[in-house]
């Protein structure tokens, strides 16, 4: 997608301060974090939200979370707990129409959220 800041940044067009990277998938740190961890975790194919992931494709969900155990062990918040989050859509805060997932952590997380 070619006015897509996330496709941007995977491509490595905007940088980024990169946390993971494989074929299918580029974590790196929020531009704007809301805790002191705070990593976004987005697929290299465009999807623009949750519900655009097809049947056939949803293998990249696990991945997503296998990819999401590893950051959280690598930044050090597994033992303390986390959280991740995907906002869909208008309704669900979603600013960037590039499928991401938060992972949030390092601090007490309330909820719930706004
Ligand atoms: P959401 O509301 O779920 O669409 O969150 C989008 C997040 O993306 C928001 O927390 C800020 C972050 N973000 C937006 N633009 C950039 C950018 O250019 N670089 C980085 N690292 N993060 C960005």
């Amino acid at each position: 997608m070619e006015d897509c800041i996330f496709c941007k940044i995977v491509k490595g067009d905007i940088p980024s301060t990169k946390v993971y990277e494989d074929d299918k998938v580029l974590a790196f740190k929020d531009i704007n974090p809301a805790a002191p961890v705070h990593v976004l975790v987005v697929t290299k194919k465009h999807y623009p939200t949750f519900m655009d992931v097809p049947e056939s494709e949803l293998e990249i969900v696990s991945h997503v979370h296998k990819v999401i155990q590893q950051i959280a062990k690598d930044t050090g918040i597994s033992e303390g707990g986390f959280r991740v989050v995907n906002n869909c859509g208008e309704q669900g805060g979603q600013e960037v129409k590039h499928i991401h997932y938060h992972v949030l952590g390092g601090r007490n997380l309330t909820w719930p959220p706004g």
